[in-house]
């Protein structure tokens, strides 16, 4: 018999849990739970969430009277309610059903895990539709509401520029409703806050840069308007704070000198991060880069160009970046490759998750909507290398779509990666994929010592050591196999 205890909003993998838990007694017999109603703890219980979940699992849900009196539900099975159930008291999960050693397919039910802590921005199910040929097509909503729509996707977390969430011109008791208001919803739809950022892009003193603008006063009000922001941030419990230069940049060369822009750049985040030590605010910088958009040339406009300047702040160790699917793909570039060099140097802090086509507008489609094998082996890379930042989803819905398509958007992000996820798994225990993986590493341990540090008798031993290209050339790269294999398993046939 398994027992589970849920917390907040953990009870959907917990569900699961239970089920992966069972996944080789799964054939005719449906599993059956019963519902228990628990004292003296405090959960949210999702109706909704157990019933598409029993439906997927040919589960029978019993839930005790005691459970259902105590969260206001009449039926027997209680689980129409669409709205997030507050119980005062927690349910407890008892798998009932008898053993059965038939073994079937398991059909995974692809919820989003919080351990994988999937997070939007306000800017994101927030985003009306505006683009630079067209007006808004959506009525614009509240942070509140934004957060009832992403708990009700099944989010981990959210983030936000200072003024997503505080209009720049709010007044101190504006700015402490909302505080206020925000929190509140933020606990009733179970979210927490990894990462906050500050808007140096939409206001008009920003049109030439932020930190790296020719007005000294402008630079000084955008690091000032940062230290507001990081205070807002502290204020949700934000360890995460990305700095994205949108309007760090030219659109000629003429206007600003490139070298000054480094040097402005640097001193502005050597000033912040000495602001955030001394409030003891715990951050982590992660930049983030983009080639262009909105200026004609960003500076820092790959990854790699954060990785390199890094090393040459104040604290380093403070410091990681942000890739972005979209903006690596703007400039025709591998971003798994981008990812894996952050990965390397322990500098992956957190990651935002989208899709684009290659060389086109910044588009912020849906993760995984456009380059499915790109997504797959990045999720694989995340995965194998256990990455534990947040897996933030910086995209927008479709114009076309209304609030109800917003969330079927925010599912559909994080429902692809969990898919992706399986499918990486299933690749890495692949007999045959692994075979091939087996033989195209070839390994010589003796020649490896040699080669992995320089000595003089390293040296002299390597050459002497007889090399033959020719021998070398012939053998085997079964790398088409290798690739169709992959593809297959992305494909679902294996
Ligand atoms: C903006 C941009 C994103 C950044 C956000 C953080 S704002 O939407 O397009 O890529 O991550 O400032
Ligand atoms: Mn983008
Ligand atoms: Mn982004």
């Amino acid at each position: 018999m398994s027992r589970l205890r849920f917390i907040e909003r953990k009870d959907t993998p917990a569900f699961n849990q239970l089920l992966q838990h069972r996944e080789d007694r799964i054939d005719s017999q449906p599993i059956r739970i019963r519902l228990y109603h628990r004292p003296n703890r405090h959960l949210h219980l999702r109706a909704d969430r157990f019933r598409v979940c029993a439906d997927a699992f040919k589960v029978n849900l019993d839930i005790h009277p005691s459970a259902c009196r105590h969260a206001g539900i009449g039926a027997d099975r209680g689980c129409s309610v669409q709205t997030c159930l507050s119980l005062a008291k927690p349910p407890r999960f008892e798998d009932t059903s008898p053993p059965n050693p038939v073994k079937e397919k398991r059909v995974a039910s692809y919820e989003p895990d919080p351990k994988l802590k999937f997070t939007f921005g306000l800017w994101t199910v927030g985003n009306i539709g505006r683009d630079p040929f067209g007006e808004a097509v959506r009525e614009r909503i509240t942070p509140p509401q934004i957060c009832q729509l992403l708990g009700e996707a099944g989010a981990f977390g959210v983030n936000f520029h200072d003024n997503d969430l505080v209009p720049i011109d709010a007044t101190t008791a504006e700015r402490q409703q909302i505080v206020k208001d925000f929190k509140a919803a933020l606990k009733d739809n179970g979210l927490v806050v990894p990462m906050a950022t500050t808007n140096l892009f939409s206001d008009p003193a920003f049109k030439d840069g932020a930190f790296t603008s020719n007005d000294a006063k402008v630079r000084a009000y955008a690091i000032q308007k940062t230290m507001r922001a990081m205070d807002l941030g502290a204020e949700f419990g934000a360890k995460i704070y990305v700095f994205w230069g949108g309007r760090e940049g030219v659109e000629s060369d003429a206007t600003k000198d490139p070298v000054e822009a480094v040097k402005r750049f640097r001193e502005a985040i050597n000033f912040l991060c000495e602001y955030s030590i001394s409030q003891n605010y715990g951050y982590k910088f992660a930049f983030e880069a983009k080639p262009n958009e909105p200026r004609g040339h960003i500076y820092f406009a790959v990854t790699g160009s954060y990785l390199a300047l890094i090393p040459t702040l104040d604290h380093p160790d403070m410091c990681g970046v942000n890739p972005e699917v979209a903006h690596e793909h703007m400039a025709g570039l591998n971003f798994v490759h981008q990812v894996a060099a952050a990965l390397e140097q322990g500098k992956l802090f957190h990651i935002d998750l989208n899709d684009q086509e290659f060389g086109r507008f910044d588009q912020d489609f849906r993760f995984g909507s456009v380059n499915l094998k790109h997504a797959f082996f990045l999720v694989k890379l995340l995965e194998d290398y256990k990455y534990n930042g947040p897996r933030h989803f910086d995209a927008h819905a479709f114009r076309q779509s209304d609030y109800e398509d917003v969330k079927a958007f925010a599912k559909g992000c994080m429902r692809t990666y969990m898919i992706l996820k399986e499918k990486a798994a299933r690749w890495n225990a692949d007999g045959e994929i692994q075979g091939l993986l087996k033989q195209i590493n070839r390994e010589d341990s003796g020649l490896s010592k040699l080669t992995k540090k320089f000595s003089a008798a390293n040296a002299k031993k390597l050459l002497e050591t007889s090399l033959d290209r020719v021998e070398l050339a012939k053998h085997p790269l079964p790398y088409e196999k290798l690739d169709q294999l992959t593809m297959e398993v992305l494909m679902g046939v294996r």
